[in-house]
């Protein structure tokens, strides 16, 4: 019989062309839509994305729930502890996206300091014959502050080596095997660099990790730049800061609310936007749907699962 899975919200087409070859995926759908669902109790694999909400409530629908496999690296839309309270495994898509999510944050950086976005619609306006675009600023030897120093953070840190920035970094611990400097205290980190890059996991832990005092201490020359979840940084206030020159730019791939950024970031000359696409290459997307696909292959051989979130 061809298993059912349920995904969690809409998912990727790629994940979803490789499921169909050996699943059968119903949903998104709503909660009493699952209830009322003949194959409800039969169905052990949640799919989800990496911005997928899969709370308690949607694995309790599922008495025979056993994975929650999500296309991304990112997992903070699961409730994890329920999921091992239910004696269910969450996996995610770890390594793959590592070049693509560095590449956007070094991208965001030259965009926002070099001001990419104003030199091609100064070009593409005619503007250029008219005389010479304002001079940017360089982002060559700025001290980088990365918050956040896992993969992809030192994916980042490898980039930025070569563009002769200094980096110092803040996370839960020093990393002794890295030659960076480690700051204890993000508001500490923010008084010491130019460019604060934020690549820490969201959720609870980190909520608004990046408020007004640290946009204060990052200061009116300093630069931040955000390929994480758009919930560590206090958006309100960042818009402030951006308003009141507190800190000189922001490059953005993620928001708090996605896909409706705060309306007065969208007109700020000071900012880049990008549509949340930090892995969004075909050939990052087609690994990441790959890996989500095998831990699901896995779990119905009866194989140990291969990319299990560390909590599990
Ligand atoms: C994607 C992401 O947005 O991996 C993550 O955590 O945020 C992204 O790469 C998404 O998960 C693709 O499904």
């Amino acid at each position: 019989m061809t298993p059912t899975l349920l995904a969690a919200s809409p998912l990727n087409p790629l994940f979803v062309k490789a499921l169909q070859t050996k699943y059968s995926v119903i949903g998104p759908m709503s909660h009493d839509a699952l209830m009322a669902h003949p194959d409800r109790e039969l169905i052990e694999v949640i799919a989800a994305g990496g911005e997928s909400k899969v709370p308690a409530s949607m694995m309790d629908a599922l008495p025979a729930l056993k994975l929650i496999s999500v296309m991304g690296v990112g997992y903070d839309g699961v409730d994890v502890g329920h999921a091992i309270q239910r004696g269910a495994m969450v996996t995610h898509t770890p390594n793959v996206l590592n070049d693509d999510v560095a590449d956007l944050a070094i991208a965001l950086m030259l965009s926002v300091t070099r001001r990419i976005p104003q030199a091609h619609q100064f070009v593409r306006a005619g503007e250029w014959a008219k005389g010479g675009l304002p001079l940017a600023t360089k982002l060559s030897g700025m001290r980088l502050g990365i918050v956040g120093m896992g993969r992809i953070g030192q994916a980042i840190a490898h980039r930025a080596e070569a563009f002769g920035m200094p980096i110092a970094y803040t996370a839960r611990s020093a990393k002794s095997n890295l030659p960076y400097t480690f700051v204890a205290d993000i508001e500490d980190l923010a008084s010491q660099v130019d460019m604060l890059t934020l690549i820490t996991p969201g959720g609870a832990g980190t909520h608004h990790m990046v408020n007004a005092a640290v946009l204060k201490a990052l200061g009116p020359k300093g630069y931040i730049v955000n390929v994480a979840r758009g919930s560590v940084i206090d958006e309100a206030a960042l818009v402030e800061a951006l308003q009141t020159g507190v800190i000189a730019g922001a490059g953005l791939d993620v928001f708090e609310n996605e896909p409706t950024p705060l309306p007065a970031l969208l007109t700020m000359d000071n900012v880049v936007l990008t549509p949340h696409v930090g892995s969004a290459t075909d050939a990052t997307r087609q690994a990441m749907a790959d890996l989500a696909t095998a831990n699901i292959n896995r779990h119905f051989a009866g194989e140990p699962l291969e990319t299990p979130v560390p909590e599990c």
